[in-house]
């Protein structure tokens, strides 16, 4: 059929290369085609789902301000606000920082509170840092860290101590280490809910179907004790796993404090397989769901799979996300907070039962590649640039933690 069609060309010897290219390019074009109303025939796009056809979205219309907290970081990935006002962050390469007086004062203590050798992966390394619930009394925390073990390498959780001028830490024990890492796809973040469990996020870790097998850790939430146990009360018994069907996320909120039931999830779209690209995702989940990767993806749906409620068209990805409590913003109160590392803007998702009434665009292009997005201790939000991952310009001053306030 491409051959007819292309036959005219045939006259020019001058066209004769360029038709050889269409000759191998148009059976690929058509195979692509007809694999997509394959997939068309068998998924339905969900009417609840907001697909944005073309960039990421109207500009924001609320007034804020970004200031610096502190710079000289190497991909400052997650940060945790100690009861005393100081914070604790990690740095991707393999090191946890302190930064005192985060709220009035910050200074970025040189030395480094933990560093450790990490293996060679691009998007792995010290990641997620998250308090004990009892912090105040046992001083201990979470790492979900990239290492090798017997050869292969995991996204470990540790447990470690904190020493009480927060300057040093001792490991105290390993919680979990089943999960597979990867230079892609390999989550990371570890948040407790609001019931007192520990949620990891996680990865596929390239191999899409991990994400739908539930003997597999891997493109899931987990959620775990305190100890790194199963909970008696997960959605399928015997499993660490609350939501599945994930392809890599680095960001989820609970938009009730007194209830981890619903979770407001951002997960990261296809970057070329199965001739997939684009279409990041923001999802309303409830615990069990399954969240469809790689069955379905943009806002497609699919009986038994959850369709996200936002999706992009364009490639976001997105980082970290955190639901605005503060005062500085008050229209922003309720909302879901995202930053993005592509498209290098703060984006504003806000929600009204379930659905996407609005969404907005923040600095865009102002501070980069967008990492860690959290609520601190003062009420207001901090928010980490990625800059020196390697895929971003990074600047002289390196990354930083900023605030946005009013
Ligand atoms: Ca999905």
């Amino acid at each position: 059929m491409a051959k007819n069609h292309y036959a005219p060309f045939l006259s020019s010897d001058k066209l004769y290369s360029r038709f050889y290219l269409c000759l191998l390019l148009i059976p690929s074009f058509y195979l692509l085609a007809s694999c997509n109303q394959i997939e068309n025939a068998n998924t339905e796009q969900a009417a609840d789902c907001q697909l944005v056809q073309e960039g990421y979205g109207p500009s924001g219309t609320v007034e804020i301000k970004a200031e610096t907290v502190v710079t000289g970081l190497e991909v400052p990935w997650s940060i945790v606000f100690l009861p005393n006002g100081d914070a604790l962050v990690t740095e991707r390469p393999g090191r946890l920082r302190l930064v005192t007086d985060i709220y009035n004062n910050p200074e970025l203590v040189p030395q480094p509170v933990i560093s450790v050798d990490i293996p060679s992966t691009s998007e792995g390394g010290m990641m997620g840092v998250e308090l004990h619930p009892d912090f105040e009394n046992n001083r201990l925390f979470y790492l979900c860290i990239t290492v090798s073990e017997d050869g292969e390498l995991i996204n470990r959780i540790e447990r470690w101590h904190l020493s009480e001028d927060g300057t040093s830490a001792q490991q105290e024990s390993i919680i979990y280490d089943e999960i597979i890492a990867a230079g892609i796809h390999n989550g990371g973040r570890i948040k407790f809910g609001p019931d007192g469990m520990l949620y990891t996020g996680t990865g596929d870790a390239g191999d899409p179907d991990l994400s739908q097998n539930h003997q597999s850790p891997n493109g899931k939430l987990l959620r775990l004790t305190p100890e790194g146990e199963i909970p008696g009360d997960n959605p399928e018994p015997g499993s660490p796993v609350f939501l599945s069907g994930i392809r890599n996320t680095q960001g989820w909120a609970w938009p009730d404090e007194n209830d981890a039931n619903i979770v407001w999830l951002v997960d990261h779209g296809p970057s070329g397989e199965m001739g997939r690209t684009g279409h990041d995702e923001v999802n309303v989940a409830n615990a069990g769901d399954n969240l469809g990767w790689p069955t379905i993806y943009g806002c497609q749906e699919q009986e038994s799979l959850k369709a996200p409620v936002l999706s992009w068209v364009d490639a976001v990805p997105p980082g970290g996300a955190e639901i605005y409590t503060g005062d500085a913003i008050p229209e922003w109160q309720g909302n879901l907070i995202i930053g993005t590392l592509r498209s290098r803007h703060l984006h504003r998702v806000i929600l009204q039962d379930g659905l996407v009434e609005k969404h907005e665009v923040y600095l865009q292009n102002e501070y980069g590649r967008l990492r860690e997005v959290i609520m601190g201790g003062d009420g207001e939000l901090y928010v980490t640039t990625s800059n020196c991952d390697g895929r971003g310009t990074c600047p002289e001053e390196q990354d930083k933690i900023f605030r946005v306030t009013r």
